[in-house]
């Protein structure tokens, strides 16, 4: 079951460090890649085999301090931050892809998800992404409610509403996203202005209900079959790990029952690197201060760290 990355022969990784918690208001996931690189992690993925090193774009900025839980008059929360910060975190990935290193991004919160398919899509435009989240984030300034960024990094991509974004999103080429090449698994925290991007833009989407009356195997076959059907194109993989139950994953920002087991969520992942067409990863959301005792800790942690290792080629046999 070994596995080969056709973009990565000599599987050489960069993990970045993205410790971002401005895309919404709770303190502490900025804290996630401290706890998974504490716990490991890199050594993990060392022992799978890949040559790593280690890029922190984001050092040097107190981006925690500069963040306001007030919306501006775009109806969003921390605009200039939330820029910044892509800014950074894109050109650590793009400089990765470059250099021949799969780009691992640990954050953090998801709206560095902005940055880290931006660069993916520039290095290579026919990247699919594989969007693992109980919430699709492809709200625009205009549907969202709550103003917090993290939920709307995909809409800023494919261009969504374009009249609703504040100026500081210009530098973002809207549209570099096409909608025949971002597929969602996992998803069951929907609002209704998503429903309504998803349904017009023709978003393949694959809900709880869909693991449920299919099956994950199945499903990440027909998720593979619309954004990548000849399997021929390079995969990002942006995994927000409140996809999976809280159960498993308790310390995480937007909890939702009734979501992935543990199991489900590795098997997308190891299904993943059997393809051999993994570019780039992403695992964000993990919020170690959310945790009610020791124990979350260690179960978020292990569980954004098996991620990466199964998407790294880590197999049960
Ligand atoms: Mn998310």
């Amino acid at each position: 079951m070994s596995v080969q990355y056709k973009y990565y022969p000599t599987k050489k990784a960069t993990i970045i460090s993205a410790p971002f918690s401005g895309g919404q208001p709770k303190g502490g996931v900025e804290l996630g890649p401290e706890f998974i690189l504490k716990s490991g992690f890199e050594k993990q993925i060392n022992d799978l085999g890949w040559e790593t090193k280690l890029d922190f774009p984001l050092d040097g900025t107190d981006f925690e301090n500069a963040k306001t839980d007030d919306k501006d008059s775009f109806g969003v929360k921390n605009t200039a931050i939330v820029n910044d910060c892509n800014k950074r975190i894109s050109s650590a990935v793009l400089n990765s892809l470059k250099d021949g290193r799969l780009p691992v991004t640990v954050g953090g919160d998801h709206s560095i998800g902005t940055g880290t398919l931006l660069a993916a899509l520039q290095h290579n435009p026919d990247t699919c992404i594989l969007w693992i989240d109980a919430h699709a984030d492809i709200n625009s300034p205009k549907t969202s409610d709550s103003g917090n960024l993290h939920g709307c990094p995909v809409s800023f991509l494919m261009g969504i509403d374009k009249e609703s974004y504040p100026p500081e999103f210009d530098w973002i080429p809207s549209g570099i996203l096409k909608s025949n090449r971002i597929a969602y698994i996992g998803l069951r925290d929907v609002d209704d202005g998503e429903k309504k991007i998803l349904r017009e833009n023709n978003i393949p989407a694959f809900s709880m209900y869909h693991i449920d009356k299919y099956g994950i195997g199945k499903v990440v076959d027909m998720a593979l079959d619309k954004i990548n059907p000849d399997r021929n194109l390079p995969i990002h993989v942006s995994y927000d790990v409140d996809a999976i139950d809280p159960s498993f994953v308790p310390a995480t920002g937007t909890r939702v029952e009734g979501g992935l087991t543990l199991r489900e969520g590795l098997f997308i992942v190891e299904e993943i690197a059997q393809t051999g067409l993994l570019n780039s990863l992403d695992i964000v959301e993990t919020n170690p201060s959310l945790a009610e005792h020791d124990g979350h800790i260690l179960d978020t942690v292990s569980a954004a760290c098996a991620i990466g290792r199964c998407a790294l080629g880590q197999t049960l046999l």
